[in-house]
């Protein structure tokens, strides 16, 4: 009567390490991930990257724009993703909400609405902020909407758009390849 008992708990403890094993080598996270190459708009000399990173409090959004002027100027997701020469195809400021123009800070504000960023003297800006309002997939999902970049800053308060002049910058946000983070070894 041993010997079936015996059988059994090998089968079972191969069973285990079987998949204990398989979990091991498939265990990584995928983060949701995407990017936006900004292009010149109004024929600006505007450039760069910004890539986007689902966190638990919204998107973190971060990368480098080139080509501005130094000083302060208006950014915001705009509700299409077709950047043409002006820009204007984009359209207003996403908003799902129905809500304002504002701050990020600000009670009412679009989802769209990320802000300022600052160039320096040779018209260089790095971005590094949360969009607090917007996501990768699910309600407020911001793949396949542009990324606009303003000649002036945007004073949060003119409607619809807080003053910020025309589009010097636009890029579609895009899936871009994800990034994995695996235990496995590398190949
Ligand atoms: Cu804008
Ligand atoms: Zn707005």
């Amino acid at each position: 009567m041993k010997q079936p008992i015996m059988q059994c708990m090998l089968l079972f403890l191969g069973i285990f390490l079987i998949t204990a094993c398989t979990r091991q080598a498939s265990v990584k996270t995928v983060e949701p991930n995407a990017a936006a190459f900004i292009n010149p708009a109004n024929k600006s000399k505007v450039t760069g990257l910004l890539s986007f990173r689902q966190t638990d409090n919204g998107v973190r959004i971060s990368g480098t724009i080139t080509g501005l002027t130094p000083g302060v100027h208006g950014i915001h997701i705009h509700e299409y993703g077709t950047c043409n020469a002006d820009a204007s195809a984009a359209g207003g400021h996403f908003n799902p909400n129905k809500s304002q123009h504002g701050s990020p800070a600000s009670k009412s504000r679009h989802a769209g609405d990320l802000g300022n960023i600052t160039a320096n003297q040779k018209g260089v800006a790095s971005v590094n902020t949360i969009g607090k309002h917007i996501s990768l997939g699910g309600n407020n999902n911001v793949i396949g909407r542009a990324i606009v970049i303003h000649e002036r800053a945007d004073d949060y308060i003119t409607q619809p758009s807080g003053n910020s002049g025309k589009p010097i910058g636009c890029g579609t946000i895009g899936i871009a390849k994800q990034r994995e983070q695996s235990n496995a070894k590398a190949k």
